[in-house]
C-alpha cells in the first residue's frame, strides 16, 4: 500500500515485519551506512524514530538525522582527524548515563559500527555497566562507495579477496604486513588513508604491487556530491592531494571495471586527463 507524502514522493507504509522495539534503558548501536539515506535499514529507521536520545557522529548525513523526531535529544559526539570533540571515554559514559536514566538510546555511526567504528569498545562498556543493547549493522563505506562507483570488490578474473585496512599508520610504529597487503589478485580498501597516502603508495610498490595497478579514491561515496578520482598506484599521493575526507582508497584491477560499470553521479576524474564536461547527473 502506498501513501502519498507530496506530489513527487511516494513512500510505502511501514511493513508489518518492522516490529522490533527499543526498551527504556536500552541502547541500539546503529550503522547509518555511507551517506545515501535510502541505504538505511528499515530497522535503523524504526529505532531512530523510537529514540528519546540519539548520540551521533559527523559521518551520519544530515538527511538521516532529519528523520529523527523533533522531540528527540540529539548529542553530537563526532570526531574529525586529530580532533575528538568528545573523547571516547566521555561518549561511553554518556551512553551508560542516558540508559541508566531510563531513556531509549540510539548510538548511530557512519557505515557499520563494527568496522573502524569503535562499536565493540562502546558495547564492552555497556556490558560492564549492565546496560542492555542491540546492534543494527550498516553498509560499510567499502561496500557502499565501491558499489556507487561501479567497482565490484571481488571478481573471478581479478580479485579473489578484498582486504579492509585503516590508513591511520604511523611510519615509526608500523606493524602492517606490507607483503600481504601488496599481494596481487586482491582488492585493498583503505579507510582514513588520505594523510598517509604517500607512505602507502611507496610501501605497496616496494613490496611488489605493480606501480600500474589501477586505483580509485572515492570521496563522499553514495552521497549526491560523490567524487571519484582514478589513476594508477604511482599516482596515489598526487590524487590524494585533490581529495578530502571522508575518502576511501581502492587499489586493484577491479577498479578498471568502473570505466564500464560506473552509474552514479559525476564521472571520475582520470589522472592526467581533463575532466569530462558532458554527463548526466543521476543523483
Ligand atoms: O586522512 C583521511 O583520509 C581520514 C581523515 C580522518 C581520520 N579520522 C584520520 C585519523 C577522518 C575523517 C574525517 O575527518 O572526516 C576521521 C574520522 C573518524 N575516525 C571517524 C568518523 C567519526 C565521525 O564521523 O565523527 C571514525 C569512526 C569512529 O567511530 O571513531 C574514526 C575512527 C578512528 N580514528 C580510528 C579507528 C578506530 O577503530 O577507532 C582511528 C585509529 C585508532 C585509534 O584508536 O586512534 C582514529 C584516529 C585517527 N583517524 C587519527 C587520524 C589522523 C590524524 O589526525 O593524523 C589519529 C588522530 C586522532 O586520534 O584523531
Ligand atoms: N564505520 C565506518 C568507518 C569509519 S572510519 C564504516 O563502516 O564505513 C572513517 C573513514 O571511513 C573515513 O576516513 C573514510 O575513509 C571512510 N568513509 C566513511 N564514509 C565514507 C564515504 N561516504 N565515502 C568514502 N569514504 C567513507
Amino acid at each position: 500500500r502506498l501513501i502519498a507524502v507530496n506530489a513527487q514522493t511516494l513512500v510505502p507504509s511501514t511493513p508489518s515485519y518492522v516490529k522490533s522495539q527499543l526498551a527504556s534503558g536500552e541502547v541500539a548501536l546503529i550503522g547509518a551506512g555511507p551517506g545515501d539515506p535510502e541505504l538505511l535499514t528499515l530497522k535503523a529507521l524504526s529505532f531512530l524514530q523510537q529514540a528519546d536520545v540519539v548520540l551521533y557522529d559527523y559521518l551520519v548525513s544530515d538527511e538521516i538525522m532529519s528523520l529523527v523526531s523533533s522531540e528527540t535529544i540529539l548529542v553530537c559526539v563526532g570526531k574529525r582527524a586529530g580532533h575528538h570533540s568528545v573523547p571516547q571515554h566521555k561518549t561511553n559514559q554518556l551512553l551508560v548515563d542516558f540508559a541508566k536514566q531510563g531513556h531509549k538510546v540510539v548510538r548511530i555511526k557512519g557505515g557499520d559500527p563494527f568496522i573502524f567504528g569503535r562499536g565493540g569498545e562502546e558495547l564492552e562498556v555497556l556490558f560492564d555497566a549492565g546496560v542492555k543493547f542491540q546492534v543494527i549493522p550498516g553498509i560499510t563505506a567499502a561496500a557502499g562507495a565501491t558499489a556507487y562507483a561501479g567497482i565490484p570488490l571481488t571478481h573471478r578474473d581479478y580479485a579473489q579477496s578484498a582486504l579492509f585496512v585503516t590508513g591511520h599508520l604511523k611510519a615509526e610504529n608500523d606493524d602492517m604486513d606490507w607483503s600481504t597487503l601488496a599481494r596481487g589478485n586482491q582488492t585493498l580498501v583503505i579507510y582514513m588513508g588520505l594523510m598517509k597516502s604517500s607512505y602507502i603508495q611507496d610501501q605497496l610498490i616496494e613490496h611488489g604491487r605493480q606501480a600500474t595497478t589501477p586505483i580509485a579514491i572515492i570521496e563522499r561515496g553514495t552521497q549526491r556530491t560523490q567524487q571519484v578520482f582514478k589513476g594508477q598506484l604511482s599516482d596515489l599521493s598526487q590524487l590524494a592531494a585533490k581529495a578530502q575526507a571522508p575518502s576511501l582508497i581502492v587499489v586493484g584491477e577491479v577498479v578498471a571495471l568502473s570505466d564500464k560499470l560506473h552509474w552514479f553521479g559525476e564521472p571520475a576524474f582520470q589522472y592526467g586527463q581533463a575532466i569530462e564536461t558532458t554527463h548526466i547527473n543521476y543523483a
